[in-house]
């Protein structure tokens, strides 16, 4: 719930003082773990709160393809892991987002940031999802990509962002069993499932090794992240662990990963792939995506839904506050 709280740290408005950088970095090279009282740059609060809102309202833009979709399930089972996940990723986004508020930054202004159309989220949520395969696929690809990015996360250098993802990988290992296992069923199935799960995927592979953001050469935050322990990665190292995982398990239920290029490579290990449309990736980014609009419309109603929900819930706080404070 977003009720108003004081944020744990604010941000100080002083310059860094380089023997304390020095000592913060000594710090990150020793692997200890930066906690939220501890001294650090502001541009490692800035960076941190960047990425972490951003990987927060990606879990909440995220519930809405998915959530298109529970009212049509096609039986009961498939009903409640659906509603379960977005459930899940619900309580990742709020997670995250109380990770954010440690670093100094109040919830209600990255969300925000995020309804005034100012925030960027992960591409991949502004892709439709026209048919049940599509939930297969999301689970499968989007929750496979992020257990690949987010198990190095889990190491990241700030102490409640890598625990946060500890917990939420495990979620995520579920979402994508249950994505693979319905794939895997339509697989398995008539030819019109077996083509409908092939559709989705060719129309999810390539937007999902988006996900891993632009080549390193092109990142302009990897260095930075990567000095300061919080990636622990570059985006291409990752991107290729999910290709090199994922095409085992397409052959394994036998749908083709749409890319002529694919092929083993003997000498690196690894499977190389054919070149991403990095224009469709920036166009997207930038807003222009097949369903940038409609994410972000759903998004405003479903927050303007639940302003009595905040209203609520601040009325409750400040009754326990006055309550206690009678008490006392
Ligand atoms: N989409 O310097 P770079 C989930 C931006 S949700 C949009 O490489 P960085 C789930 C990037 O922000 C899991 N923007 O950036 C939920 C930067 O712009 P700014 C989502 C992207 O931060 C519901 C610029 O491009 N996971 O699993 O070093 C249902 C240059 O990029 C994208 C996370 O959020 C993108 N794909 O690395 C189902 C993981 N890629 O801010 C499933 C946490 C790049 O400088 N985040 N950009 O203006 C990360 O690991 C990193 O932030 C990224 C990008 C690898 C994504």
């Amino acid at each position: 719930m977003m009720v108003n709280e004081p944020s744990a740290v604010q941000p100080s408005a002083t310059p860094d003082d380089p023997a304390r950088v020095a000592e913060f970095e000594a710090r990150i090279a020793r692997g200890e773990s930066i906690e939220p009282k501890d001294w650090m740059p502001e541009r490692y609060r800035k960076q941190l709160t960047r990425m972490m809102s951003q990987h927060a309202h990606s879990e909440i833009v995220g519930m809405l393809p998915e959530g298109n979709w529970i009212t049509r399930a096609p039986n009961l089972r498939r009903k409640m892991a659906l509603i379960a996940k977005v459930q899940d990723e619900a309580g990742h986004g709020l997670y995250i987002y109380c990770g954010t508020e440690t670093l100094g930054t109040d919830r209600q202004e990255l969300v925000q940031q995020l309804l005034d159309g100012k925030a960027k989220y992960s591409s991949i949520f502004n892709y439709p999802t026209l048919t049940w395969a599509d939930i297969g696929c999301i689970g499968w690809f989007v929750d496979g990509a992020a257990i690949v990015n987010q198990t190095m996360l889990a190491k990241a250098s700030y102490g409640p962002y890598a625990r946060a993802m500890v917990r939420i990988c495990k979620e995520e290992n579920f979402h994508k069993r249950q994505g693979y296992e319905i794939m895997a069923t339509l697989a398995n199935g008539t030819p019109e499932q077996r083509a409908m799960a092939q559709d989705a995927v060719n129309r999810w592979w390539w937007p999902s090794l988006m996900m891993f953001g632009p080549h390193d050469a092109e990142s302009s935050n990897s260095e930075e992240l990567v000095r300061w322990g919080v990636k622990k990665k570059g985006n291409d190292e990752l991107r290729q662990r999910f290709v090199n995982l994922t095409v085992a398990q397409a052959t394994a239920i036998n749908l083709t990963l749409p890319d002529p290029a694919l092929q083993y490579n003997e000498q690196t290990e690894n499977w190389d792939f054919g070149p991403i449309d990095w224009d469709e990736f920036w166009r997207v980014v930038k807003g222009d995506g097949p369903c940038n609009r409609e994410r972000l419309a759903a998004r405003r109603d479903a927050h303007a839904a639940g302003e009595w929900v905040r209203v609520a819930a601040a009325a409750y706080a400040a009754k326990q506050q006055r309550s206690a404070t009678e008490a006392a």
